[in-house]
This record gives C-alpha cells, structure tokens and sequence, in this order.
C-alpha cells in the first residue's frame, strides 16, 4: 500500500468518530503524494506522515462559570498543539456549541501547512470550547472567558503558543482573556493576539483575513487573465471574515450580493451596505434578519443557500463544509469563474474536485485566509519590539505576504506537474518547510 494511504488508514483508525480531522488529513495527504513519492524512502525511515498526524500535544480541560441566575455551568476546554517545528503553536480559539475534539484537531492540521506558507515563523495550534455565546450577556461571556483562561495560561505564552479569535471570538473575548491571563501570571505579555489597539493589539488584525483573502483572490484572478473590477460576488457568512472580504470587495470595485449566517441568507441585488452590517453584527450582534430595515430592497431567506444565487466569484466565509457538491454545481451552471475560501475547510472534498475539474479558479483557505494569521504574526514582532506600526505598514505587508503566498502554491503546483492546482500546491508548499524542519531536529 501507498505510504499516504497507510497512514490516512492509520489516522481514520486511531481516531475514530473525527470525520472532520479525517477529511482534513486525507485532504492534505491525498495531494502530497508526487513529493511524498519523490522521498519516500527517507519519510518513512523518519515516520514523518505519522508525526505529522499525531498532535505534540492535546489539552483538555473543564470550565465551570456562573450565570447570570447564580448558576453554575460547565463547559469543556480545548487546546490543541500540533506542531512546534517551525514557531510556537499558532492558532484561533473557537466558541461554538458543535466544538469537540475533532474540529479542534481538523483546524490545528490545517493551521501547521497555512502558518507555514505565511513564511512567517509560526507553528500549528487551535482551541476552543462547547461553549456557546449566543444570547449570552457580556457579563456571562466575560465569566466564561476568565475561567478558559485561568486554566489555558498554564499551557500558553509569547515564545510558546499564542492563541487568537476564530468563530465566536473577537476583541471582546480576547480582552477577557488578555486580563485573565495578565492577573494571573503578573505578566503583560503578548500571550495572545488580535488585542485591543490600546494594549498591544495590530492595526489591520481586525481586517486581516478578509483583506487578505481579497488579495490573494487578486493575484489568482490577474495571473490568470481577470480582474476583481465589475465582478458579481456571493459571500457567505457574516462575521470577521465575510464584512472585510466584502468591505475590500467593494474598494476593489465589485459587488458582493449576499451574506448568511446560521439562520439564513441575504440577497441585496444593488450590494451589500457593509455600514449597515457592521452595525447590525459588530455593534448590536443581532440577527441578519434585521437587514431588510435598513435595505427594503434586499430579500432575507431561511431555505436554500446563497450559492443559488449567479455570481462570477463565490467567497465562502461562514464555516467547514458549507458549500456541497451540488452548490458546485449550481457555481458552474451559472457561470461562475473562481472560488476562494475564507473559512477554514468550507468547500467538501467531492465539490472541490467538481469545481476544479470544470476550470474554476480555486484557491484554498490554508492559503487564501492565511492574512489574518499572518497579521497575528505581525502583531507578534510588535509585541517583541515594544512598538506599533502604522495601518499602511502593516497593510503593505499583508500584501506582500498574500502575493508571496500565491507565488509559492502556483510555483510548487508547477514543480510537481499539477500547474493550476492551488489544493496541492498550497499543501505541497507548506508542507516541504514542516517537513525539512522536523527532518533537520531529529527524534
Ligand atoms: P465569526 O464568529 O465572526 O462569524 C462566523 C459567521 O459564520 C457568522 O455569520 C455565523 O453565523 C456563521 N456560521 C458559523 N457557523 C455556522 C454554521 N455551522 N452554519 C452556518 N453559518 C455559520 O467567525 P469568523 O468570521 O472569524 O470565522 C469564519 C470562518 O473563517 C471560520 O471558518 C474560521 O475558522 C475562519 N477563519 C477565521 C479567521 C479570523 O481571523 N477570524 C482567520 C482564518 C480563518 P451565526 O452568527 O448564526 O453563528
Ligand atoms: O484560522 C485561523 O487562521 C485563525 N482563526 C486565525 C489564527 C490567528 O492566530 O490569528
């Protein structure tokens, strides 16, 4: 048997219930086989696909807070350190309901390759909870959070693992955290990014992932005879991610026509208002179905997807395996030229296949969605150096990172014959510096 085959073999077996993990790594290695082919003598001798699989080391951990009734809840804590090869674990939190283990393990594999294309030095981690914030008053949250962190920060620190915000966290969470984490260890550290400006936070880091996943949308669209200019966009989500990306949409001269969250979806045919959106998500965090009071026009749907809708370029932001095989499908049908993933792992494996073979553009999120790390990576070195960049230095180097990153996935995609696959050049790209840093350490 093939050695990438064993070892998926081996991941679905030791592993068992994480389909999400499984989909990952199978994901990764399946296109890793030309360089693994290439050197599999001295891979297997080193077992670097089973290190690679196998986290350095996984952390669980109860989190008892109290409600606003005097109730005492429970939640279950997670921190996933997956690969310190390159840089001290690096990688987002997530709050949601659906968190188990296996999601936490699938974002901390993709967090090693995508950390690594940043060519920043930063290893892979990821964490979270089951905890779920929705509805929850701020006093609630902050309780939660102080109880995450008053068992995290025994396991993280600024030359160790640094955590960030993913679903479910953001400034406000990470404020919570920073002062916990502070209190306790007697330490203004940059032990987390994604700050407030006032106390130590990035300019950008707030807009980092969707700015960046329009530059790197950019760069695809252009080497590839397009432009951004006059394009119809669909996104999905309506978080972080998805009001930047359609915030530079805009300022790059297309037109982002839909927006979701769990409950539904937007069609606002004249574009998105992205004041209107801030508003209703990052200052009131209420429900999109409020869009239509500030846009009569738009229409707010709870069946179908924002898929259905014709566009020429499709930004998937919300979440994994949201956009399915027959959403590819109805991508092609109606024209669509290109697919960049600002979630982690949005597109399923069958539909990234179908995209791909009908000559869609696709760039994957380890690459695609790699700015808002990178810019965690930046807000690092600030931390370091005891100083702040100004918006357009940290802005400039975001673009920098995001044509770099492109210029390495379309590169490796040509060494190993596959020109055009952004899926395994990203991989095979991130993938050759992990490997020849943990060749280079030894056991
Ligand atoms: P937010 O919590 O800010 O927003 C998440 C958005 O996605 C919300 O609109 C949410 O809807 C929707 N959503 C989440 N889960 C589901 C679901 N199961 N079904 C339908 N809609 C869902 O998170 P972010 O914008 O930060 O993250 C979005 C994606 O981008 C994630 O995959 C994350 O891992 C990835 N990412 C984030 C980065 C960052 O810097 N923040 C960096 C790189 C990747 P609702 O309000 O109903 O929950
Ligand atoms: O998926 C991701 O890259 C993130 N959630 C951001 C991680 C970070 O450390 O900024």
């Amino acid at each position: 048997m093939a050695y990438v085959d064993e070892v998926i073999e081996l991941v679905v077996k030791k592993n068992p219930g994480e389909i999400e993990f499984h989909q990952a790594v199978k994901e990764v290695l399946e296109s890793l086989r030309p360089i693994v082919d290439a050197h599999e003598e001295v891979y297997r001798r080193e077992a670097l696909l089973e290190r690679l699989v196998e986290p350095e080391r996984q952390i669980k951990f109860r989190v008892p807070w109290i409600d606003d009734k005097g109730q005492v809840q429970v939640n279950t804590g997670y921190r996933v350190q997956f690969n310190s090869a390159i840089g001290p674990y690096k990688g987002g939190l997530r709050f949601r309901r659906s968190v188990y283990i296996g999601i936490i393990k699938f974002l901390g594999f993709e967090q090693i390759f995508k950390n690594s294309l940043t060519g920043l030095p930063i290893g892979g981690g990821k964490g979270g909870s089951d905890f779920d914030p929705k509805g929850k008053s701020d006093r609630e949250i902050m309780s939660f959070c102080k109880s995450f962190m008053t068992e995290l920060c025994k396991h993280i620190g600024a030359d160790v693992d640094v955590p960030a915000g993913d679903i479910g966290v953001g400034g406000r969470e990470i404020g919570y955290l920073f002062g916990q984490y502070k209190n306790i260890k007697g330490a203004f550290e940059g032990c987390l990014t994604g700050k407030g400006l006032e106390f130590g936070g990035s300019l950008v880091r707030t807009e980092a992932t969707g700015y960046g996943l329009l530059y790197l949308l950019d760069e695809m669209l252009r080497h590839n005879g397009h432009e951004i200019s006059g394009k119809t966009v669909t996104v999905s989500g309506s978080g972080n991610v998805a009001i930047y990306a359609i915030e530079k949409a805009h300022q790059l001269g297309a037109k982002v026509v839909t927006v979701s969250d769990s409950n539904g979806w937007v069609y606002d045919p004249d574009g998105i208002d992205v004041a209107a959106l801030k508003e209703i998500k990052e200052q009131k965090r209420q429900r999109l179905t409020e869009y239509k009071k500030y846009r009569p026009n738009s229409e707010y749907h709870e069946d179908g997807t924002v898929w259905s809708i014709p566009c020429h370029i499709a930004l998937p932001c919300a979440t994994q395996n949201e956009l399915h095989l027959a959403d590819a499908q109805a991508l092609v049908d109606n024209g669509c030229i290109a697919v960049a993933e600002g979630a982690n792992m949005p597109t399923t494996l069958d539909a990234t296949k179908y995209l791909q073979q009908h000559g869609i553009l696709f760039a994957p999120g380890k690459a695609a969605n790699a700015g808002g790390v990178a810019t965690s990576a930046l807000e690092m070195s600030q931390n370091s150096e005891r100083l702040s960049w100004s918006f357009e230095k940290v802005d400039r180097r975001l673009q920098r990172i995001m044509a770099g990153i492109f210029q390495k996935m379309a590169d490796a995609a040509e060494r190993y014959g596959v020109p055009g696959d952004y899926v395994a050049g990203a991989n095979i790209a991130g993938f050759e510096k992990v490997a020849n840093a943990m060749l280079a350490q030894g056991i």
